[in-house]
C-alpha cells in the first residue's frame, strides 16, 4: 500500500505542476478526488490487505486523501488570486475559463455524511447501494418479516400511493430484500460474503420536532456469511462512530425490538449539543436514538433467498439502521432538524464543499 501511495503521489504532483486553468484543475479533481478517482479505488484495494494491517492502510490512505485536497484547493485559491490580479490591472491576457472568485454553491450536510460514510465503509470492504423512494408493501414491510396488521407496523407510518400498492419507503431496511438477493449467489458460490450500505432517503407521517422530519436519511449496513455474530456488529459499529467523530462519544447498547432483527439493540448516543444534559435537540433525555442494529432475523434471510427452511441458520449476519440526518445534527452541531430542509443559505452554506 505504501508503495501505491508512493506512486499516486508523485503523480499528483506531477499533474498539478501542469495545472494552469480551470479544464486544467477539474480534470485533476476528477482523476484523483470524484468518486470513480484514484483515491476510491485506492479504498477498494484495501479489502485485499491482511486484517492485521487494514488500519494503518487506512490511515494511510486517509491522510493522503486530505494531503490531495489541500494540495488542490491551494492550487484552486492560487489561480483565483492570478485572475482576480489580471481582472483588476486589466490584462489583456485575462483567461475566461480560469476559475473566479465567485461564491459558489457548498454540499448539504448531509452529502458531506453521507459520501464520508461512504468512504469509511468503502475502505472495509462494503459495497455502496443504491435503492428507490417508491417500493411496495412487500419490500418495506413483509420480506422484513414484518406481515400484514403486525402493530409493528404502527412505528412507521408513510405515505401510500394510489397504485400497485406502492409507498414511500419508511426505511432503508426496504432494499435488504434486493441486496440479499443480488449478492446472495456469489455468497453462496465464491463464499464472497454479503457486505453493503445502501444511504437513502425515507419518509414517514408523523409530527415533527426538533429531532423528527418527515423527509429524512438513513444509511442502512448489513454483513452476511457463515459464523458472524453480534461481536462483529459491535466491532463496526464502533470502528464507525470513532472515524466519523474523530474523538471518543459516548455510546450506549440496549435491547430493542425490530421484527426484522433478533436479538435487536438500540445503539444511542450521548447529545453531543447538551453533552448530556438534556436539551430541545434530544428531547431533555440526554441521549438520542442513532443507530438501531442487530442479528438478522432468520425469516428475512429465508426470504431473501440465502438460507433454505432445512438449513435455517448456514448463514447468519447483522443489520444496522444508521440515522443519518440525525449523525449530521450531531457532528455539526446542528440544534434542529428542521434547518437541513429549510433551504435556509445562512446556515446550509457553511458546510465547506469537497
Ligand atoms: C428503523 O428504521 C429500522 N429500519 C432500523 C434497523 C435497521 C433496525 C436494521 C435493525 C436493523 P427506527 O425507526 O428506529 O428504525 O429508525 C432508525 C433511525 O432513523 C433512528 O434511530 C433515527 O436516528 C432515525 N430516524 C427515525 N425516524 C426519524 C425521523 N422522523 N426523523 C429523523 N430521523 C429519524
Amino acid at each position: 500500500m505504501k508503495e501505491m501511495i508512493q506512486k499516486l503521489k508523485s503523480q499528483f504532483e506531477t499533474k498539478l505542476k501542469d495545472v494552469n486553468d480551470q479544464k486544467s484543475l477539474e480534470d485533476l479533481r476528477l482523476d484523483f478526488l470524484s468518486k470513480k478517482g484514484q483515491i476510491t479505488q485506492l479504498m477498494k484495494e484495501l479489502s485485499k490487505v491482511p486484517n492485521e494491517q487494514k488500519k494503518e492502510a487506512g490511515q494511510l490512505i486517509n491522510s493522503f486523501k486530505q494531503e490531495v485536497l489541500e494540495r488542490y484547493e491551494g492550487k484552486k485559491e492560487q489561480l483565483i488570486s492570478l485572475q482576480e490580479k489580471l481582472l483588476i490591472d486589466g490584462a489583456e491576457s485575462y483567461d475566461d475559463s480560469m476559475p473566479t472568485g465567485c461564491p459558489c454553491g457548498s454540499y448539504h450536510p448531509i452529502t458531506l455524511v453521507q459520501r464520508e460514510l461512504e468512504d469509511i465503509f468503502e475502505s472495509m470492504g462494503f459495497d455502496v447501494e443504491d435503492y428507490n423512494e417508491i417500493v411496495d408493501d412487500y419490500h418495506c414491510f413483509e420480506a422484513l418479516n414484518i406481515p400484514k396488521y403486525h402493530p409493528a407496523r404502527d412505528m412507521q407510518d408513510t405515505y401510500y400511493l394510489t397504485t400497485k400498492n406502492q409507498l414511500l419507503k419508511s426505511h432503508t431496511s426496504a432494499a435488504q430484500n434486493a441486496i440479499l438477493k443480488k449478492y446472495g449467489k456469489d455468497l453462496k458460490e465464491k463464499g464472497r460474503p454479503i457486505r453493503a450500505v445502501f444511504p437513502g432517503r425515507c419518509f414517514r407521517n408523523e409530527a415533527i420536532d426538533a429531532c423528527h422530519e418527515n423527509t429524512f436519511f438513513q444509511m442502512e449496513g448489513i454483513m452476511v456469511d457463515k459464523d458472524i455474530s453480534v461481536s462483529n456488529l459491535i466491532y463496526f459499529m464502533k470502528t464507525m462512530l470513532s472515524e466519523v467523530f474523530s474523538k471518543e462519544v459516548t455510546v450506549r447498547l440496549r435491547p430493542g425490538f425490530f421484527p426484522f432483527v433478533e436479538p435487536g439493540f438500540e445503539l444511542d448516543i450521548q447529545c453531543l449539543i447538551c453533552e448530556g444534559e438534556g436539551c430541545s435537540s434530544c428531547k431533555n433525555s440526554g441521549w438520542l436514538e442513532l443507530c438501531p442494529c442487530g442479528m438478522i432475523h432468520p425469516n428475512v434471510l429465508k426470504y431473501g433467498g440465502i438460507n433454505t427452511e432445512e438449513n435455517p441458520y448456514e448463514y447468519t449476519g447483522f443489520a444496522f439502521g444508521l440515522g443519518l440526518t440525525r449523525l449530521a445534527m450531531m457532528k455539526y452541531g446542528v440544534k434542529d432538524i428542521r434547518t437541513f430542509n429549510s433551504g435556509d443559505l445562512s446556515s446550509l452554506s457553511q458546510f465547506v464543499s469537497r
